[in-house]
């Protein structure tokens, strides 16, 4: 179809409020602004002390300081967002360290479990099956939108699986425990879903 076909430049008209409306999932609804939301305060956490560890029923399999971690080959990603509490945000651009880049840095060839427990300063905790982060489907972010990520937001470094209702990307995130089994993490030991996928509305336990 040539460029300036009629048809074509009115299906582009109208494509793109279509295809941003599509980008949101059932019961959502899209902010410009981005909320805080936290169960807690927010931590203090120096860099000097900072570490982020990978760890397996009781023994360590990989820990890195701020300074190594920042070495490792960063990615950048622009993806939507989806907070259980019903707000959407559309094209947020963050970098960091995919897990994929992670577990090689560990000298993994894959997860050692099938699930994972992010834990976090202040004791936040979410669960999340391993391969929900692999692929590039997720990151421990350190920067939003070009900027060093602020301490509200998770910084120096959360975890970010935006496929996945916004709880399951831990703000402060410093330590990934891999199960054998699948645990409730803090929003779902209190009722929220194990899983949490937003296009299938699993809000609550039983959704
Ligand atoms: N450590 C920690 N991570 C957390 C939370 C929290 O309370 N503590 N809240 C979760 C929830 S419910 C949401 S919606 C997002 C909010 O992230 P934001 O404050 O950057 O918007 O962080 C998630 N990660
Ligand atoms: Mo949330």
């Amino acid at each position: 179809m040539s460029d300036d076909s009629p048809v074509s430049r009115g299906f582009r008209g109208r494509r793109k409020p279509e295809s941003r409306a599509a980008r949101v999932p059932p019961g959502q609804h899209l902010v410009d602004d981005f909320p805080v939301l936290s169960a807690g305060p927010t931590p203090a956490t120096s860099l000097e002390t900072w570490t982020l560890a990978l760890q397996e029923r009781g023994s360590l399999l990989a820990k890195w300081t701020w300074k190594e971690f920042n070495a490792l080959p960063q990615t950048t990603t622009i993806v939507d967002i989806h907070c259980v509490t019903t707000w959407s945000k559309l094209d947020t651009e963050w970098s960091g360290v995919s897990f994929d880049t992670l577990l090689a840095a560990a000298g993994l060839m894959e997860p050692p479990a099938t699930f994972v427990m992010a834990h976090c300063d202040g004791g936040y905790t979410t669960n999340l099956p391993c391969e929900d982060l692999l692929g590039g489907k997720g990151m421990i972010a350190t920067h939003y939108d070009g900027e060093p990520l602020a301490p509200d937001h998770g910084g120096p470094a959360r975890l970010l699986v935006p496929h996945l209702y916004f709880w399951k990307s831990a703000k402060w995130v410093r330590r990934l425990r891999f199960m054998d089994e699948d645990e409730a993490g803090f929003w779902e030991a209190n009722g929220y879903h194990m899983y949490g996928d937003p296009w299938r509305e699993q809000r609550y336990t039983g959704d």
